[in-house]
């Protein structure tokens, strides 16, 4: 969907007066607000391919009218998402539902939008009309050998695809696990997986990463095969230097750590990629931040400390994604807000005083630390935010902007009210 530059700017206009007037002050009051500023605007967030229509439930789904229908359709609307906000300048495809069938021509589109690839995802969760073998005890752990090599070949193609496209990265997530006690041998189902990522790592080109995604049930229930950060970083140490963890927010058990486990994965040099979403209970992939905002920014707050620990690039050192799509919202007013709440956590763990933090720690002094972090998450930098949008040739208000512009009416009327994106 074309979006006239004579609206974005006209929006903006409207919104310039009293943005400066925030900015101002937020200025005068951050130090280092330039500094956040120009990070803010080389920050990007992948979109999903899965996230453009709206996610169902095993009880329903309700469609919203105007969901792309292939994959030129979920490219431009990623592109006019990164229009607006300018941080969502990279598409993640998950194959089968994403088969680029020309590759050139959609690499062509993606760079008309702006947009590169991010980690190319894998499916051995899901039986494919036509399939021979049946996933349904598993795949890279399956007692079958022809049932593995089915689920390396599978992996082994996606890189392909990946290497046409430009992508440079493989994120693997396997459902497989057992229902029941006894179903599985736990130790045999881990080796005959490690040895199948063993396959399939060999097949990554020299500069690929391999991301061993982790989550600790659902659709498996008693058991997981990667149902854990430990077992992932066993899995990614055993594979080699191209091989890391990635981290879902949503694949904990309740209160886990996640900040913790962060921390220590960065310190291991493990940590590759990550999953933005937020939940309640399970892995209810509802709007990053939407839940639990606070937990988010401590999140951040290792990762940017972890990172620069390290040396790190905070853009490209990393797989930055959303993974969420669930059954009440536009997807793309979905997506919009989870971006924006990324950004935000981003920046105020930019602002955190690490000199003060780190004096308050040696000092055992937890009020003051624990004040030193409450105080940075209290302090309002959405307007550092907006600011870092407007700079890149982004709009000032995206969701503002969507609604005014009638985008979802538009896409359903050239669309029709009764598409439906691929995925689950
Ligand atoms: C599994 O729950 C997951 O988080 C994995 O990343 C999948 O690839 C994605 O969701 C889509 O089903
Ligand atoms: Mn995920």
């Amino acid at each position: 969907m074309q979006v006239e530059k004579y609206t974005t700017d006209s929006h903006n206009e409207a919104l310039l007066k009293e943005h400066k007037r925030r900015l101002d002050y937020i200025t005068a009051a951050v130090n280092d607000a330039e500094k956040i500023i120009q990070k803010l605007t080389a920050f990007q967030v992948a979109i999903p391919s899965w996230a453009l229509g709206t996610g169902g439930t095993r009880f329903g789904r309700f469609s919203g009218g105007g969901e792309p229908r292939n994959l030129e359709e979920k490219i431009e609307d990623i592109g006019l998402l990164h229009k607006l906000n300018q941080s969502s300048g990279a598409i993640s495809l998950h194959i089968p539902w994403d088969i680029p069938e020309n590759a050139s021509h959609i690499k062509a589109l993606a760079a008309q939008n702006g947009l590169r690839f991010d980690a190319m995802n894998s499916n051995t969760f899901q039986d494919q009309p036509g399939q021979e073998l049946s996933y349904k005890f598993g795949s890279l752990q399956n007692v079958n050998k022809a049932i593995r090599q089915q689920a390396i070949d599978h992996n082994i193609e996606v890189i392909k695809y990946g290497i046409e496209l430009g992508s440079n990265s493989l994120t693997v997530w396997l459902s497989d696990g057992s229902c029941f006690p006894g179903q599985l041998n736990f130790r045999e189902a881990f080796q005959h997986t490690l040895s199948g990522l063993q396959e399939i790592y060999k097949a990554l080109p020299a500069d690929w990463k391999i991301f061993v995604e982790y989550k600790a049930y659902e659709p498996n229930f008693y058991s997981t095969t990667v149902g854990d950060w430990g077992q992932s970083y066993l899995y990614s140490s055993k594979l080699g230097p191209k091989a890391y963890t990635l981290v879902d927010l949503g694949h904990h058990l309740p209160n886990a750590n996640i900040e913790q486990i962060v921390a220590l994965l960065l310190m291991e040099g493990k940590l590759g990629g990550f999953h933005f979403n937020d939940s309640k209970y399970g892995d209810d992939d509802l709007t990053t931040g939407s839940i639990k905002p606070y937990q988010l920014f401590l999140i951040f707050n290792e990762l940017v400390e972890g990172m620069d620990a390290k040396g790190m690039d905070h853009v490209s050192d990393m797989g930055w994604m959303i993974d969420a799509s669930h059954n009440v919202k536009d997807p793309l007013e979905d997506l919009l807000q989870s971006v924006e709440a990324i950004m935000l956590a981003y920046a105020q763990a930019l602002y955190v005083d690490r000199k003060a933090l780190k004096d308050a720690q040696q000092n055992n002094d937890v009020v003051a630390a624990q004040e030193i972090l409450q105080n940075t998450f209290r302090t309002d930098l959405r307007v550092l935010v907006a600011e870092a949008r407007l700079r890149a040739g982004g709009v000032l208000d995206p969701l503002a902007f969507f609604r005014k512009e009638k985008i979802r009416e538009k896409l359903i009327k050239s669309r029709g009210s009764k598409t439906v994106a691929t995925g689950l």
